[in-house]
């Protein structure tokens, strides 16, 4: 039976506008996920997080499911709307150490305060120092008991699904504002981690949505460096690719004396993998607006079994993900902080257990081969809300009842349940 490491934090992810509702209680201020849940059209089904899975006040139950699962780590984010009275977490975080589950906090999960957005958002680099701000804050409530904090959520969907195709808060389609985005989320991840220093954080970590491009060299290089170099390098390396720089440059001016600041030491990187993707050289082909400036590259249709969001399964993908980043930014600890697939709904759930199952063995695999893997934490505890997909789209171990709230574990949680008693998957 292939073991982990003891200590190896074995947890589940959530994120606060996807599962908490509650969005008018104790002074909670909007957030532009408000805002664009609310604009009629930018929504499956015309779907908010007004009501989500009321986790605000069902937390304890849920916090019982976790205890039952036998998690001893949970992913969770705190709302920056929320910053006038964080109470809530305060109660969270008692509960889960109360239950021997050690919390994971993420700062900022796309709920940007629309008071923010108002001055400009994440194109305004005032926004970051604002972060800082927040982030010492939020510390000085939580600092004595949430030893492992994340500064930022996956940067590249809030800058450039954000910003560039604009399916995502808060819509904006402009390559310019993507980039300028995506270099202002650095900064405030690198002031971020300054402040948790300075405050007396243990450990602090980013994380990344990390999507391996499969297909012709050329092209893959390119959208390589737009969809994960971008980030990795800056806040690892310290300097931005110099493909990445030059392609960037032609829509917007990036403060190179930033990158001291942005490569602030990490304690640990968090990896969210789900999928890869595949690009060909095609001239006719008008290119993602997520990944600006790729006129002549077409996304080549996923390969083999999809799941509900239309994603490849690719296990070995995770595998040589991880082994890469190892070999190009050795030193680094590395996490997975989101893993799991949205399939059709039901209490039988055999086709995330065989996704769920298959990438467990991929970080197995690689620990095999001398990557520091330090947890796995299934996306997701709980079916929510999962942003311009709205609720249809169900990631949960739990499933949510959306007339009754109810909670019921499905068989993905049992077999779950199941791998963490054995410290492992069975052979
Ligand atoms: C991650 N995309 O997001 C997020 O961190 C979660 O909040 C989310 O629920 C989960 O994956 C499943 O989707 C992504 O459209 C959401 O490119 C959308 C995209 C990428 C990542």
């Amino acid at each position: 039976m292939p073991l982990f490491p003891d200590n190896f934090l074995w947890g589940s992810a959530t994120a606060s506008y996807q599962i908490e509702g509650a969005v008018h209680a104790d002074g909670r201020v909007p957030s532009i996920w408000d805002t664009f849940s609310h604009t009629p059209g930018k929504v499956h089904n015309g779907d908010t997080g007004d009501v989500a899975c009321d986790h605000y006040n069902r937390y304890l139950d849920d916090v019982e499911t976790m205890s039952w699962l036998g998690l001893n780590a949970y992913r969770f984010s705190v709302a920056w709307p929320r910053l006038a009275d964080l109470s809530f977490y305060d109660r969270l975080v008692d509960a889960l150490l109360a239950k021997g589950i050690s919390p994971v906090a993420t700062l900022y999960h796309w709920d940007l305060p629309q008071s923010l957005q108002d001055e400009g958002g994440w194109t305004n680099r005032d926004t970051a120092y604002r972060f800082a701000d927040y982030a010492t804050a939020v510390h000085a409530l939580l600092g004595d008991r949430v030893t492992t904090w994340t500064t930022l959520n996956e940067p590249w969907v809030s800058a450039f699904v954000g910003h560039g195709s604009g399916r995502h808060a808060p819509g904006v389609s402009d390559p310019a504002a993507a980039f300028t985005a995506a270099h202002n989320l650095m900064l405030a991840h690198g002031l971020g981690v300054q402040a948790l220093r300075a405050a007396g954080a243990e450990s602090v970590s980013l994380t990344l949505n990390l999507t391996p491009i499969l297909g012709d060299p050329e092209p893959a290089r390119l959208v390589d460096g737009l969809a994960n170099r971008i980030f990795l390098d800056p806040v690892l390396r310290g300097e931005y690719p110099a493909d990445v720089l030059e392609h960037l440059s032609r829509y917007t001016e990036v403060n190179l004396d930033d990158l001291p600041t942005i490569s602030q030491p990490i304690d640990v990187l968090g990896v969210n993998y789900y999928t890869v993707n595949r690009v060909v050289a095609d001239p006719s082909a008008s290119g993602s607006l997520e990944h600006p400036g790729t006129e002549g590259i077409a996304w080549e249709q996923p390969h083999g079994t999809l799941t509900e969001m239309g994603w490849e399964v690719i296990p070995s993908g995770l595998e040589d993900l991880l082994v890469r980043l190892s070999h190009d930014y050795p030193g680094v600890p590395l996490m997975i902080t989101e893993n799991g697939a949205a399939v059709p709904d039901g209490v039988s759930d055999p086709d995330r257990i065989a996704y769920l199952d298959g990438h467990v063995r991929s970080v197995h695999n690689a620990i095999q081969k001398g990557v520091d893997m330090r947890g796995y934490f299934v996306w997701s505890l709980l079916d929510n809300f999962e942003w311009a997909r709205g609720y249809e789209k169900r990631f949960g171990l739990v499933r949510v009842d959306y007339e009754t709230l109810e909670r019921t574990p499905r068989d993905s949680a049992r077999w779950y349940r199941d791998v963490i008693a054995a410290g492992g998957l069975p052979s």
